[in-house]
């Protein structure tokens, strides 16, 4: 493994599980361990979903017919896919990255980019970042993934590929150009067969070959694609990860037993609702960029008010203190029918009273990248205080045992 001399201006790991839909048939069913597994539905009509790494030697693989994947391994299994599973492996797979970045992008069931810049206080240099990854990965499902980490998405997702299954490749910053340099233009991203032709017939086979081309020469033969491979080859690539831009949410609702009229009582469940998201924020290693109440009123009617934070928190006093002025907004009899009496009036035996934090994932747009490392630096800095804290709880506990 090569060492880096130099600081990476970012961390880009790109992780993808081996086998993917083989690998969970393999793990669910010890019998098929160790054989060739072709996945895809077994008429002859059918395609070959993916293949174990047992029947790749064969030459089998992704979209060949099945018949002809059967003639060419007529030792392999053949399984029909079970879309819930995978897609229930996947979630974990994306709860396991989502512990490592707070910038997930999610390309595909088993692969994504994570964004670990400024991560190295808390998972060390690079290399140690892919293994920690890896090794969480199979301790959450039993599977193997393989990892590449470069400065960039596309070297990132390049290294990945190259030591396929178990992986592990990183590539430094300064050594991005020249390792790509021997490998086939197919390794190209958006190098399809065609256009790897047109690639070959102008004596262009290796990376290195498009690097070293003149760019006016590759936008003349191949247009804006042209200067996109130009681009690819000298190792750069600046498209951020960009994860899920929906903002989540943590919630805590009270059911009461009673209708509650006066505003004290309300703000008493206010109150516990905030406590509850606090711990619960803090436990995730999230802060709140956001806060909002909901109510339900005697007459079933829902009232909802949010307020956006100007320092994201996961305080409950915070989160409490914002929910009770949004809860005096509500007592304008403008915005909102009263109840019977005039007052906030909740119903009985239903969830009246809640609270609700609001978080954000992820960025919202590449030209915010100042906002987003201020998050993610925020976000590393809290991981790394709660895993100190559980740290400390665990010596604690060592030595009164
Ligand atoms: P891939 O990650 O492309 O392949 P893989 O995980 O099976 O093998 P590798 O070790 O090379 O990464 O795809 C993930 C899953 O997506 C794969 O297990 C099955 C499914 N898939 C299809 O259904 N059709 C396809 O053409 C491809 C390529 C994948
Ligand atoms: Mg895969
Ligand atoms: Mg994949």
């Amino acid at each position: 493994m090569i060492r880096s001399k130099r600081v990476w201006p970012r961390i880009v790991a790109h992780a993808d599980m081996d086998a993917f839909y083989a690998a969970i048939e393999q793990l669910d069913d010890p019998t098929l361990r160790g054989r060739p597994v072709l996945v895809g539905a077994p008429s002859h009509r059918g395609v070959v979903l993916t293949a174990s790494y047992e029947a790749r030697p064969y030459g089998v693989g992704s979209a060949m017919p099945m018949a002809r994947a059967g003639r060419m391994c007529p030792d392999a299994v053949i399984v029909s896919p079970r879309f819930d599973r995978y897609q229930e492996v996947s979630a974990t797979i994306m709860e396991v990255f989502s512990k490592f970045s707070p910038d997930v992008e999610a390309l595909s069931l088993d692969e994504a980019f994570l964004d670990m810049t400024g991560s190295e206080q808390l998972f060390g240099e690079p290399e140690s970042m892919g293994r920690q990854l890896k090794s969480a990965i199979r301790d959450a499902t039993g599977l193997t993934a393989s990892v590449g980490l470069s400065a960039t998405k596309y070297v990132a997702k390049v290294a990945s590929a190259c030591r396929k299954p178990d992986g592990l490749t990183v590539v430094p910053p300064e050594d991005a150009k020249a390792w790509l340099a021997p490998l086939p233009v197919s390794r190209l991203w958006g190098a399809g067969p065609k256009t790897q032709i047109r690639l070959h017939n102008l004596g262009l086979y290796t990376i290195g070959d498009v690097a070293r081309t003149d760019v006016r020469v590759l936008s003349a033969k191949l247009g804006s694609a042209g200067r996109h491979f130009h681009t690819l080859a000298q190792a750069e690539d600046p498209r951020p990860v960009i994860g899920r831009r929906s903002s989540k949410s943590i919630g805590s609702e009270h059911t009461l037993d009673q209708d509650v009229h006066a505003k004290a009582d309300v703000k008493r469940h206010l109150h516990l609702s905030a406590e509850a998201i606090g711990r619960r924020l803090r436990r995730k290693n999230c802060v709140a960029f956001g806060v909002g109440i909901k109510l339900k009123t005697a007459g079933f009617q829902i009232i909802t008010r949010q307020h956006r934070l100007n320092e994201p928190t996961d305080f409950a006093e915070a989160i409490y203190s914002v929910g009770v002025r949004l809860l005096d907004n509500v007592d304008d009899p403008g915005s909102v029918p009263p109840g019977r009496d005039g007052c906030i009036r909740l119903g009985r035996k239903r969830r009246a009273c809640a609270a609700r934090a609001l978080w954000h994932g992820a960025p919202a747009t590449p030209s915010r990248s100042g906002d987003r490392s201020t998050r993610r630096a925020l976000w590393y800095e809290r991981r790394a205080l709660c895993q100190r804290s559980q740290q400390a709880g665990r010596n604690a506990l060592g030595a009164h045992t």
